[in-house]
């Protein structure tokens, strides 16, 4: 331990996405090891630090922060020279893949466009220093996949405007380990969740809500499709495996997941029978929830990540549920109370 944080001590990372979900758990993880961990943050009109808030104390903050937008090329290169990163973790994009069929272009840019800027500001920076490079790929590019489990060789067939924006940024991420000799990996990554999970996504949604329903804070849950099945795991076990790719001999491409999959219905029934609650008597089926196009069965064959990273998950599903739930009944009590 004592011999892994004096080799990790004086390295420099750069977190994009640092307020969100990965972003906030993965700088957790990268303070711990002892790095200088440097985060780009978009500019908001109201707070968006609530999850790196632990981590900015204003006497004794723990990462640096650095304003900057996926979508802004002079911004990235500038905090890339304030930062000069030796691993960059990109993990920034508009996530949400209902909302990127209202807003398409929105995302191809942020997601698409803004990770190829930040390769191309990495590939400058990498001819005066190491750099290494993480991109958040994801399982939604697999989309309506033929084959299951899903794995490093699984064709892409993506359903959404998020996912083709994502099956660009892995080529690209790839074309720039090839072309330029950059270490650049992508973590092909299932969906992960937690307490800090943002509140539309599905398993948040739905612990959040019951949660308030218990104490009486709520009455319904509106909901869209039931029958799609994901392969959900816990974001921190997530995180250390996008550490682990950018500590390896050679860049690569990893599936993370738990292989295993469960449809939205039975997160629902066990978020419900966790709290005692009936869900015929509070769900209700709201058609405009439904999207487009939907991904109906996600299950991820991680073996490349274990193999490779000695990487595997550690949470279950049932443990996943219940301590997402635990958490959401403990804000809900602080609401009930007024706090
Ligand atoms: P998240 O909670 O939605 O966080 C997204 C982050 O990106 C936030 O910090 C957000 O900043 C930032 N961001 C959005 N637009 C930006 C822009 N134009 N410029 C700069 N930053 C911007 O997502 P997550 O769940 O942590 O996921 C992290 C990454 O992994 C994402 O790339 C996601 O697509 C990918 N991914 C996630 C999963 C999953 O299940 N969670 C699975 C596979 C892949 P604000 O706080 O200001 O909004
Ligand atoms: O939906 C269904 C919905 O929005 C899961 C992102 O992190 O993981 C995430 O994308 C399923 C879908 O996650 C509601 O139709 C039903 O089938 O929680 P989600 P996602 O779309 O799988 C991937 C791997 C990423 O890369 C993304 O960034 O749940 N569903 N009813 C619903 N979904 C939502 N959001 N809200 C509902 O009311």
């Amino acid at each position: 331990m004592t011999a892994l944080k004096t080799a990790t001590a004086s390295k420099r990372a750069l977190i994009t996405g640092i307020t969100g979900q990965d972003g906030s758990y993965l700088a957790d993880l990268l303070v711990e090891k002892g790095y200088d961990v440097h985060g780009m943050v978009r500019r908001t009109s109201s707070v968006s630090t609530q999850r790196i808030e632990h981590l900015l104390a204003w006497n004794q903050p723990k990462i640096t922060l650095h304003t900057g937008d996926l979508g802004d090329t002079t911004s990235i290169q500038r905090v890339l020279k304030e930062s000069q990163p030796h691993e960059i973790y990109h993990l920034g994009a508009q996530s949400h893949v209902h909302h990127s069929f209202t807003q398409p272009l929105y995302t191809a840019d942020v997601v698409a466009l803004g990770t190829l800027r930040l390769l191309e500001a990495a590939v400058q920076l990498a001819k005066t220093q190491e750099v290494r490079f993480y991109n958040a790929a994801s399982s939604e590019m697999f989309g309506d996949a033929t084959l299951v489990p899903q794995n490093e060789a699984t064709p892409f067939n993506p359903r959404s405007p998020y996912a083709c924006a994502k099956v660009f940024a892995y080529h690209q991420t790839i074309n720039h380990r090839e072309a330029y000799g950059l270490f650049a990996s992508n973590g092909i990554l299932f969906n992960h969740e937690s307490p800090r999970r943002g509140e539309q996504f599905v398993t948040r949604k739905i612990t959040l809500a019951a949660a308030r329903i218990k104490l009486g804070l709520q009455e319904k849950l509106e909901l869209g499709n039931l029958d799609a099945q994901r392969d959900w795991g816990y974001a921190w076990d997530y995180v250390n495996a996008m550490w682990l790719m950018l500590q390896q001999k050679s860049p690569g491409d990893y599936v993370v997941a738990t292989n295993e999959t469960h449809t939205v219905r039975e997160f629902l029934d066990e978020t419900f029978r966790l709290l005692d609650l009936d869900p015929e008597k509070h769900v209700k089926i709201n058609q405009s929830l439904f999207r487009p196009s939907e991904v109906p069965l996600l299950k991820g064959d991680y073996s490349k990540a274990e193999k490779d990273l000695g990487w595997k998950p550690k949470t279950t599903f049932t443990q996943l549920v219940k301590l997402m739930v635990e958490a959401d009944l403990d804000l809900a009590r602080k609401e009930a109370a007024g706090g």
